[in-house]
């Protein structure tokens, strides 16, 4: 009887343990996982801004953007490709670079241009391998905005997933760590702030091109434009990327 009422005892006590390791694994990992995803420093917000030092440049956000956090941000590559993958800043930062100049033109009027640091969308092609099935990009923000460009368009030549602008990093305003400069479509095309580039199988509707009348496709039309450093005077453009000034 006492050995029977060790036995039990005993195995009381392993299933005792058992459900504390048990109840340890499910406490920390829920929180791992939560420190792993926040890339952002919480409290201190940037939000659309046209004034003083923007106002030849001016910043669009849709949604107050929280700062994001150079050390835990890392570039989420997935959705339909073979080799999805985290890419730290550092990674980012010393793949071949390029500059160039161009303008960002907004389907609002405005328009500004900068030279832009980044690499060609190649190098991350390369490495994830998209399957077949795969026609575009998904880009999803730190301000939970959302837009969509086909694999042609990210192949374009003139296409650069950007990390500096005029020779600094960029600032948390104009899409720190990074963003995209196509320059043959409107600012809504051109995304800030990514956190992750989602390979889809479809065309996908981007936040802007929901609010407004703007196409999905947002290649710039022949119209008027009004460029902040040139006082905003009407220029008439033909459409495509803006080459002329
Ligand atoms: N994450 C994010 N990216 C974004 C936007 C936004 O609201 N959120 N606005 C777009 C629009 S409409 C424009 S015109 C450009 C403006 O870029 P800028 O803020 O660097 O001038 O950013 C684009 N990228
Ligand atoms: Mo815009």
């Amino acid at each position: 009887m006492r050995t029977l009422i060790k036995i039990t005892r005993r195995a009381g006590l392993i299933l005792g343990i058992k459900a504390l390791i048990a109840f340890i694994i499910s406490w920390t990992r829920p929180r791992r996982a939560l420190a792993e995803t926040d890339y952002f420093s919480g409290t201190d917000y940037v939000g659309k801004t046209r004034a003083g030092p923007y106002e030849k440049f001016y910043i669009n956000y849709w949604k107050p953007l929280r700062r994001i956090h150079a050390e835990t941000w890392q570039l989420e590559v997935d959705g339909l490709c073979k080799n999805p993958q985290s890419f730290q800043l550092s990674t980012l930062l010393s793949l071949k670079a390029r500059t160039q100049e161009s303008r960002l033109k907004c389907v609002e009027c405005w328009s500004a241009k900068a030279k832009w640091s980044g690499f060609h969308f190649s190098q991350l092609e390369q490495i994830t391998n998209p399957l077949p099935e795969a026609t575009g990009i998904l880009f999803h923000c730190g301000d939970e905005y959302v837009e969509y460009l086909s694999l042609e368009s990210l192949r374009h030549e003139r296409t650069l997933l950007v990390h500096h602008m005029n020779g600094e990093p960029l600032s948390d305003e104009h899409g720190f760590p990074l963003r995209i400069i196509i320059p043959g479509k409107y600012g809504y095309k051109n995304p800030k702030a990514i956190l992750r580039m989602e390979y889809v199988a479809e065309t996908v509707s981007g936040t802007w091109s929901k609010i407004g009348p703007y196409s999905t496709d947002g290649t710039i039309l022949p119209g008027t434009d009004h460029p902040l450093e040139l006082g905003k005077r009407p220029h008439r453009i033909p459409g495509g990327e803006i080459i002329s000034y």
